[in-house]
């Protein structure tokens, strides 16, 4: 941690001096976004700041018993008001609907970008990315460490939230000895891991494990790659809700079950888009690698990306045709 002081110290600087504060998480807005988003807004409110929540995308039903009477807004004027905008878990603006948003504003807030994807734009006037955080909620209780803020029961709940979702309840190569320690230290501080839990456990719908179905009847196997791949079209996409995360939440299931070196799984988004999620369980690949090929980011074993083209179906894997 201590290679990351310089940041910590101006995150620490640019708080004291603030009053009002808009925390902001990321389009489809998955536990480690909406979890730092609820620590730091709680922590910030206790040292008695101003604060809001800022998310384009209203957060999946999941995580109401955490989300509890806070309110997420998706109004980006609230960020013409603020003196800091915090920005949680996102690599650039475009994922979190805001770029372009500060440009247009006569006096711009302090930005600090809060992350943990080695693929981060430094988009911020204070950047701490800790690529070796599991989670971004990791990063959050580092800051709040520095600063000496109390973390209360609930806001350990939260911090849990986004590594116990990076992680897949440390079962995903994502987990380290670190992850494993912070969240011990935020179970004795009064964190919920059981709560927490469900959010990885017993939280597929029917409608997705149908088309679950479709797609690991099409899956293909690359023996020479040893690469699995499989895609959605978009008609098979019209029963689910929006931000339904079933495409991701499936190439994860493939990562988690086969031993192959990569993973890709491809999805029509429609207007000509395709989006593709990519996975390996070995420290030797880089997904990340593939992933910025085609203009998207990521870790080194769980990237994405979203490309103009078409889905093609060859002898032995799916993938994209660029337009
Ligand atoms: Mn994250």
């Amino acid at each position: 941690m201590s290679e990351y002081i310089k940041e910590l110290n101006a995150v620490a600087l640019a708080l004291e001096q603030a009053k009002n504060v808009v925390t902001v998480s990321h389009r489809r807005p998955d536990g480690d976004t909406i979890g730092s988003a609820l620590a730091f807004s709680a922590a910030l409110e206790a040292a008695g700041k101003n604060v809001r929540c800022f998310c384009v995308d209203q957060a999946p039903a999941v995580f109401a018993p955490f989300i509890g009477s806070r309110r997420f807004t998706s109004d980006p004027s609230v960020l013409a008001a603020a003196d800091v905008v915090i920005v949680f878990d996102s690599g650039d603006l475009r994922f979190v609907g805001v770029d372009g948003v500060f440009c247009r504003m006569a006096r711009r807030p302090t930005v600090i970008n809060i992350d943990h994807h080695a693929v981060n734009e430094r988009f911020g006037d204070i950047n701490l990315i800790m690529t070796d955080a599991a989670s971004t909620t990791e990063v959050v209780f580092a800051v709040l460490k520095t600063l000496k803020w109390p973390v209360t029961p609930a806001m350990a709940t939260a911090i849990l939230m986004g590594i116990v979702t990076d992680t897949m309840m440390f079962f995903n190569p994502a987990t380290t000895a670190s992850s494993l320690q912070v969240a011990a230290e935020l179970e004795r501080l009064g964190g919920d891991i059981k709560k927490v839990s469900q959010l990885v456990s017993k939280n597929r719908n029917i409608e997705s494990l149908v088309l679950w179905g479709k797609a690991l009847e099409r899956l293909k196997w690359d023996k020479a790659r040893s690469r699995v791949s499989t895609a959605i079209m978009a008609d098979e996409l019209a029963c689910m809700a929006p931000g339904d995360d079933a495409v991701d939440g499936l190439s994860n299931f493939l990562n988690n079950n086969l031993s192959a070196r990569t993973i890709m799984v491809l999805r029509e988004l429609g207007g000509g888009m395709v989006k593709g999620s990519l996975r390996t369980a070995s420290d030797e690949i880089d997904v990340c690698e593939e992933a910025v090929k085609f203009g998207g980011g990521g870790h080194r074993k769980a990237a994405g990306f979203a490309v103009r083209g078409r889905i093609v179906e060859k002898d032995n894997e799916w993938t994209v045709e660029k337009e």
